[in-house]
Order: structure tokens, then sequence, then C-alpha cells
């Protein structure tokens, strides 16, 4: 059906099929022949202040490769800002499928009128054929280039080509795991969300963020392609390095972000200006999480709990994966495994210790018509099921066998979804949870291809699979030691343009593309939007439950603009080496690029058997995830950390260093929230000239200024790494290292050590000692590291709320500057954080013993500091309440 629409609104698309080749990949096309296209010529065109337009016709017949080419096209560009672009193209005709402004809020524009002369970018096209780039103001440097490459939009195929410069540094374009920095040669990014076990090197995955940042030594610029169906995005190399959007399906609706040609981190906050800024999220989400497939039983359950106290490893959250289900159906508990009793006993546990829980949440209902499974009923009544072409339930396999979907789009979802929240996750008489883990939301399906009988197929594959043990005893004691603690069907389902899906057909193993939603789009449209739409729907339950308190969300399907809601896990990992060293570009392009920071790999893997010193390893980088999860499959060996003694020294280690840079991280959150500077950095976002470290990803900041450097290679004691031309401190011994822009090597580093590095110009808020829970440690006092630059200066932030308010009723927000031997405290003190203080100050790279020393103006005696002339660290005590500004001052 068509619907009215609106420039920048919600339309619905019916592609108006016609006749086309049969299915081909575009591999099989010559880029020869596509670049002979006869393209578009701009006619009508209209400037006028910030805004262009111009009608596009199709020059003679066009070239009609998987369809029929649209003959007349609107081009619409607008200056949104000083440092945006935003180009679209349009069919003049008719309306296409565009990103419904409910899932991504179009950024708001106005307010003041950009002059384009002024703007940091511009953009220039040839008129006939149409062509069109974006070039940087100042140096007239060519950022995009169309030329000599024809647009090609046909009903389901669209083709844009931009030369880059030969072997460009490309970052983005997930989800994949491929190195952050991109390969340039033969390389095709596909994006149509896939559960993809194993996360296969050049496969698409579980999420789809159309968008790259682009580094030069000349500046950092981005592109974002608004546009949610499938494509393939390909590198090449071949005859020029270029890049090239192939879609099937939507409009052509870019943004192009100037960057900057000083500071890569800008081009982040620009992209957050377009997809949202990142959540808050509740400080207790920085603690330790402990997760695996395959806990059997509430005993099991406690049983971790348990032995995590008594190796004194601090647990700050346990999960729970589809196990606790009743035959795995959701928002149920099994009633011998898991009653409700005793699984609201642990919850109770957990929270009398200050500790949490969370367990996972599917998207899949199981079908189950005329039974008593009120999840099934309850939505069978709203009718809020996606449905198939016919009118139907649309029918999918998966864990509790044949399964119903969640229609996201329909006016009744939030009404259902709250429902059953408030009632299964009910604190008075459910699952009292404190955050959420959301799955399998691309939506996944088991069903194999061509899948017409889910039910036989169900029975094949065994699904609900039995349990494989006897229930306990449903009064088995736990914790007892007290110590421890539309279109033609064919053509949605089969386009002209089949895009690399690993999994086959568009539907393999996922939702029916010709599936309906309530308000008319199809699945081929909206496919890409579930994990984000189903996250936005856990988001409102969540809030409905706890109306003032942030959301804990971690999914494992995202669109652009996810992260303005949940975080992610970097999904089904292997227990591999490949696996431990990818994590670190997955993690990077979230937390760098995508805007999605709250983000984590499973740690020590999650399919195959960990080894002791993998787990270790794991362990050791896991804790410089913003998100820390250990998580394992149910066939797997388990790896809860205190199972070996190595890695349990590990794992306290390093957590005694993140709880200790908690507020640190929490603090860089916060900015990251108020304008989308990224919480993590790869080394070229704060050494953008130096060419070294444009392909280096297994090595990234944390926060502004820990370099983390991990031992990469299997059961190996030392690692190479790279410390720029700067000077560093040790973040043992405190001792200052200077970086020569040349490898580095450690040898020696126990399964135990993971190399940290300051980055010389920043003053540190650390926790003077870690605890046991996150509750614990806002109790203790901070003190400052202040880690002078070349220039001799250092600074730093502090960001203290109650931690859990979605509008914190107060705030500690403070700036630490040093210069001269002078480190200034100052800000607002809003939250107060009873017998908190600052307990002392260590300034480093302190190269002669200090003849005073003052705190608060007034001179200290000399037992009151320590001077250790080696290590060159001068440690002063200094025992003020966080309440009011203070200095310390040496000289
Ligand atoms: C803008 O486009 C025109 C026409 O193609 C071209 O001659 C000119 O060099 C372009 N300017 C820049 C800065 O790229
Ligand atoms: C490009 O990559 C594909 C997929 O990996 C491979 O099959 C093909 O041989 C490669 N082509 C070239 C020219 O390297
Ligand atoms: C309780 O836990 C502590 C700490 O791990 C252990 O030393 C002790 O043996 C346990 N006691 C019992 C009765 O299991
Ligand atoms: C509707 O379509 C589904 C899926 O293609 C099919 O299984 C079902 O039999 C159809 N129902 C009717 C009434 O045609
Ligand atoms: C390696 O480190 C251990 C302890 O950390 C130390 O005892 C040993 O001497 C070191 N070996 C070498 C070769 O440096
Ligand atoms: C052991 C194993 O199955 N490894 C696979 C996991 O995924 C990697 C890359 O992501 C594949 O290359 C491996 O075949």
């Amino acid at each position: 059906m068509h619907r009215k629409t609106l420039w920048s609104s919600l339309r619905v698309a019916v592609l108006t099929s016609l006749f086309y080749a049969s299915v081909l990949h575009a591999e099989f096309v010559d880029p020869k022949v596509l670049d002979a296209c006869s393209g578009y010529s701009a006619t009508n065109i209209k400037a006028s202040g910030a805004v262009l337009t111009a009608d596009l016709l199709l020059n003679g017949e066009g070239c009609n490769v998987f369809g029929t080419d649209i003959k007349k096209l609107g081009l619409k560009v607008v200056y949104e800002t000083d440092t945006r672009i935003h180009v679209k193209i349009v069919d003049a005709a008719a309306p296409r499928f565009e990103v419904p402004e409910s899932v991504f809020p179009r950024p708001t524009v106005g307010g003041r009128a950009i002059s384009p002369r002024s703007a940091a970018i511009q953009f220039n096209y040839t008129a006939s054929p149409f062509s069109f780039s974006v070039y940087r103001t100042a140096s007239r440097e060519v950022l995009f280039s169309t030329a000599s490459h024809p647009i090609i939009f046909e009903p389901q195929y669209l083709r844009v080509k931009t030369t880059l410069p030969s072997d460009a540094n490309i970052y983005g374009l997930g989800e994949h795991t491929h190195p952050f920095h991109l390969p340039t040669e033969n390389t095709t990014l596909t994006l149509w969300s896939r559960d993809s076990y194993g996360i296969p090197v050049g496969t698409n995955l579980y999420g789809n963020h159309p968008v790259y940042f682009e580094h030069r030594t000349t500046g950092t610029h981005g592109v974002f392609l608004l546009n949610a169906n499938g494509m393939d995005i390909k590198l090449t190399n071949a005859g020029g390095t270029a890049l090239e959007y192939n879609v099937i399906g939507g409009v052509l609706d870019f943004y192009f972000l100037a960057g900057s040609t000083t500071d890569p981190t800008a081009v982040a906050r620009q992209y957050a200006e377009v997809a949202g800024r990142p959540a808050e999220v509740p400080y207790w989400s920085f603690g330790l999480h402990q997760c695996r497939f395959g806990y059997h039983d509430f005993v099991d359950v406690a049983g971790v709990i348990s032995n995590y106290a008594a190796a004194g490893i601090p647990l700050e959250t346990m999960w729970t994966d589809i196990d606790y289900m009743d035959r795995r159906r959701v928002f149920t508990l099994d009633p011998d495994y898991f009653p409700l009793n005793r699984m609201r006993e642990i919850v109770d546990y957990l929270h009398s210790h200050d500790q949490k829980y969370i367990v996972m949440t599917d998207p899949a209902v199981a079908y189950l018509p005329g039974d008593t499974y009120e999840a099934y009923n309850r939505g069978a009544e709203a009718d809020i099921w996606l449905k198939s072409a016919n009118g139907s339930e649309s029918l999918g396999l998966v864990w509790p066998g044949v399964t119903v979907y969640p229609d996201w789009f329909h006016p009744k979802i939030t009404e259902y979804w709250n429902k059953e929240f408030e009632l299964f996750y009910s604190p008075e008489s459910g699952l009292d949870i404190d955050g959420v883990w959301i799955d399998m939301n691309e939506p996944a399906s088991f069903c194999n291809m061509p899948c017409t009988d889910p039910f036989q197929q169900a029975i094949e594959q065994n699904l609900p699979p039995p349990r494989s043990n006897a229930p306990p005893d449903p009064n088995t004691p736990i914790f007892v030691n007290s110590s421890a603690i539309k279109v033609k069907r064919d053509d949605i389902l089969n386009p002209p343009y089949a895009i690399n899906n690993a999994a086959g057909a568009l539907s393999g193993k996922t939702a029916f593309t010709d599936s309906k939603h309530a308000n008319g789009l199809t699945e081929y449209d909206a496919h890409n939007l579930f994990g984000t739409m189903m996250s936005t729907a856990t988001y409102k339950a969540m809030l409905a439950r706890r109306p003032s308190k942030r959301p804990l969300i971690i999914t494992r399907s995202t669109y652009a603009g996810a992260g303005r809601e949940v975080g992610k896990w970097l999904g089904d990992n292997l227990s591999t080496w490949e696996h431990y060293r990818i994590s670190i570009a997955g993690m990077l392009s979230f937390a760098s690029i995508y805007q999605i920071p709250m983000v984590g790999s499973d740690i020590c893997g999650f399919g195959a058997d960990t080894t002791e010193n993998l787990c270790a390893r794991w362990a050791m980088l896991g804790a410089f995830y913003p998100f820390m999860r250990n998580h394992n499959q149910d066939t797997s060996t388990s790896q809860e950390f205190y199972r070996w003694a190595s890695v349990t020294q590990a794992a306290k280690n390093v957590i005694d260093i993140r709880y200790r840079l908690l507020d640190y991280m929490y603090t860089a959150f916060h900015q990251a929230h108020l304008d989308g500077t990224p919480v993590l950095h790869p080394l070229w976002f704060k050494y953008p000239k130096d060419t070294a470290t444009f392909p280096i990803d297994l090595q990234f900041f944390y926060g502004d200024s820990i370099l983390v450097s991990p031992v990469t290679q299997e059961d190996s004691t030392s690692v190479t790494f790279y410390l720029p031309r700067d000077i560093f401190y040790d973040f043992t011994t405190l001792a200052p290292v200077q970086g020569t822009g040349a490898p580095t090597t450690l040898t020696n580093i126990s399964f135990t050590q993971i190399p940290l590095h300051i980055k010389g110009g920043a003053v540190l808020p650390l926790r003077a000692q870690s605890a046991m829970t996150t509750a614990e440690l806002r109790t203790r006092d901070f003190e400052f590291v202040v880690a002078p630059g070349t220039d001799g200066t250092a600074s730093g932030a502090l960001y203290i709320d109650d931690g859990e308010s979605i509008a914190p009723p107060s705030a500690t927000s403070l700036k630490l500057t040093f210069k001269n031997g002078r480190l200034s405290v100052q800000g607002v003190f809003g939250y107060k954080a009873e017998g908190v203080k600052a307990s002392r100050v260590r300034f480093l790279g302190v190269e002669r013993a200090p003849r005073t020393v003052r705190v608060g103006g007034k001179a200290v005696v000399k037992s009151a500091y320590a001077y250790d002339a080696e290590r060159q660290v001068l440690d002063v005590e200094v025992g003020l309440p966080l309440t009011a500004p203070f200095n310390v001052h040496y000289t």
C-alpha cells in the first residue's frame, strides 16, 4: 500500500519491481559495466542559503543491471551545521522505505542559519553526467567523489562509489571481525543482521553500522549512510582505491561529517550529533559480571556466587542464560530446576550483599495456541505478532521450538512488552532483575531454508532439548557457608542483487523477509532494525519497572544509534587466541566509532574450551573492556576465574586496577553521554600524524590516558608493542618511560600481569583502594596521580553522582589541573559522598627532591610526603574531605 509522505518523515515503500535479470552477485558484474552506465543529469538546480535541490534525470535508457533504472530522482543537499552536510537522493515519483523516525530520530536542524561558505566542508557537483564530491573548504582536499562512477538507482539496487586515496585508512562499516584498520584490497562488508556463531571473518554479523571514519595525516572525516536495507560495501584496490555501496532498497541518505584536521575525536562527536549520544549506565555495571550457558539449576547458580566469594574475587553481577526457562520459553521459570522461591532466595541474597542479577530475554515467543502459556496468549490476544505475507502468524524456529516474533512496530507492543516485564520480573512476586540481556534479536531462527515445515524441523532438531541432569532436591540448602558468599513475493525473498549474506538466502536463519509489520513495513526493509527496536522496547519496559533508574541492557543485534539505550556484547566468539585478539578491534569499533561504548567480548571465550593461560590473559584484557563479563557455552569446560590459581590471581590483580580506575571510566562515560567523546581510543586518535599508529589494533587507550598493551601470542610471556614518541609512565612502578616511536619489547610478563602505561599529560582520579563490590568501592577515598606531559602540564576530570539516577539530584564535577608544580582540584562539589576524602597525591616525573610541599596553601612537615628518587615519584598525604577546592603544590 502507498502512504502519503513528506521529505524526512516516515514513509513506506512499495517496491514496484518490474522485470529482472536472474539473481546475481555484484562480483559477477564487471565494475567496468557499472562505470559505463550512463547515469543521470542534474536539472532544475536551485541553491538558496544552506539548501540545494535538483532533479536528476536518467540519461538515455540507463543500464538496467538489476532492474529498471528509475527515470527521475530528487536531490536535496542541506548544510545542517558548520561541520555536517546532508545529501539525500530519492525517487522523485514514489515514496520508498526510509528508516523510520521512531527508530532513528533525525538530528534537529535549524536554530542557526548556516552559510555554506563558512562550513568546514563543501558539496560540489558536476551536472552532466551527474556526480558529486565533498571537499575540505580550507585545503580543497577532496574527501568523497563519485566522479566517473555513475550513480545507479533501481527499485532493488542502489549503487554509489567513491574514489579514495591509495590504501586509505578506513575504520567502521560493521559489524564484522576484520581488523579495525580495514583492508582495502578486495573486501566486502555485508550489512544484514545474522546469528553468526563463531563470528567468522568476512561474513555479516549481528549488527549494522553503515558509518566509516577515514583518517589522513591531513584530517579525519566521517561518512554515514542512513539506510537499513541489506547491502554490500566493497573496498577495492583494483583500478584505484575505492569504496562502493551496493544496496537492495531504501534511499541514498548520506551525512558527511567534516571531523577535524587536528583532533580525530571531533568526528566521533559529530557522528553522535546524528546517531545520538550514548546512554549513561549505572555505576555497578562496571563491576565484574559472571555468566555461562549451562548452569544446570539454582544450586549451580548459588554455588558460583559462593565460590567467587570464597576465592576473594569481586563478583558484582551473576547472570543466567536460557537455562532458567521452562522448556526454553521466555518469561517462565522451570519449576523443577529454577523454582521461583529458590530463585527469589538467590536474588535476595545477592541484593543483600550489594550484588546484582541479570537473565537473558529472547524475542521469540513459543507458538502454543490453545495452551496455558500466557506470554503467547496475551500476545495473540493483542495480535502483536509479526505476520506472514498472507496474514497468518510468521513462524520461526528458536530455542523453545516453533515460535512467533513480536512486531516492534505494532502500536500495542509497548503495552505488551511492559506487561510481560512487570509480571515476570516483578520485585514483589517474580524475578527481581537489575539489568537485561537480550539475544537472538537479528532475529535468529534455526529453521533451514526453505523452512516449509518448522514443526517437522523442531522434531528433527530436538527443540526444546531435554535436560541432561535430574532436577535437584527443591530443598537443597544454598549459601550454607556463611564465610563464602511489498512487492512481488519472489522479489522480496530473492532480490535480483543478492547481498553476500553468509546465511545464504535473505531469509536464511531469520524471519522471512516477506513478513509484514502492523504498519505495513516488511522484514525486507525492517530486518536490520529488529535488534534495536527490541532494545527500545526493553529500555521502556525497564524504565516502567523502575522509572528513575538507568537501565543496563546488553544486546546482540544493533543498528546505528542503538547506544542511546543499550550496550552490546560481541556475540558468540570462541575460546581462541585469535578471538582474544580480534575482540580489541570489535570493541574499538563499537566504542570509538559506533557510539555504543558499553561493550565487551565474552571473556575467556564463549564456544570451545578455554585454557588456563588464555583465560588468565583474557581476564586481564577483559578488565579493560567497558563491559566485563565472563561467559561460556553449555558444552564447554567451566571457566569461572576461580577454577585456576593463576586465573584467580590474574583476575584479582586486574580487577583491583579496574576498580581503582572505575571513577575515571565513569567520568569518561559521563562525557560521552554529554557530547559523544569516545571512552576508548585507538592510538591514532591520540597521535594523528604518526602513520605507524594507523593500523594498530592490539593496543588501545582505556579512557584518555591508560595505554593497554596486552600480550597477544599464545602462551607467550613477551609482547612487542608500539610506544609513540611521547612521555609515558609505567602504571605499576609509576616511573617515566620515554616512548621512542619504535616497537618496544617486554619479556617475562607473568600470566598475572598486563602491561599498562599512563600517557603523559593526565591527572588520574583513582580510588585509593579497591573493594569487593562497587557499593563498597564508593566509600573509598580518592588519590590523584599527576603524570605530566612533555610540556610539564597535566589535566583530568572527575565526575561523581549517585551512580544510578537518570537525572541525578546532585553531582560533583571536578577539573584537575597541574602546572608549575601545582595540582588544583576545582569545580562543583554537589554530590555528598559521606566520609570520602582525597587521601593523597602522587606526582610523577619529579626529577629532584622537593624543597617545600604545600597542601591547601599550608606547608606540610617532611613526614607527610615521601620522595622516591629512582622512580621520580613524590607521594604527598592530603587527607582532605572531597567537598571543597584544594591545591597541592611543591617547589
Ligand atoms: C568542483 O567541481 C567542478 C566541476 O566538476 C570542478 O571543476 C572543481 O575542480 C571542483 N572543485 C573542487 C574543489 O574539487
Ligand atoms: C576476493 O575475495 C573473495 C572472497 O574472499 C575471493 O573469493 C576472491 O578470489 C578474491 N579476489 C581477488 C581478486 O583476490
Ligand atoms: C567456607 O569457605 C571458606 C573460604 O573459602 C573455606 O575456607 C571453608 O572451608 C568453608 N567452610 C565450609 C564449611 O565449607
Ligand atoms: C500462510 O503462509 C504461511 C507461510 O508461508 C503458510 O505456512 C500458511 O500455510 C499460509 N496460510 C494460509 C491460510 O494460506
Ligand atoms: C621473571 O620474573 C620473575 C618474577 O616475576 C623473576 O623471579 C625472574 O627472575 C624473572 N626472570 C628473568 C629472566 O628476568
Ligand atoms: C576454532 C574455530 O572454529 N575457529 C573459527 C572461529 O572464527 C574464526 C574467525 O572469526 C574462524 O576463522 C575460525 O574458523
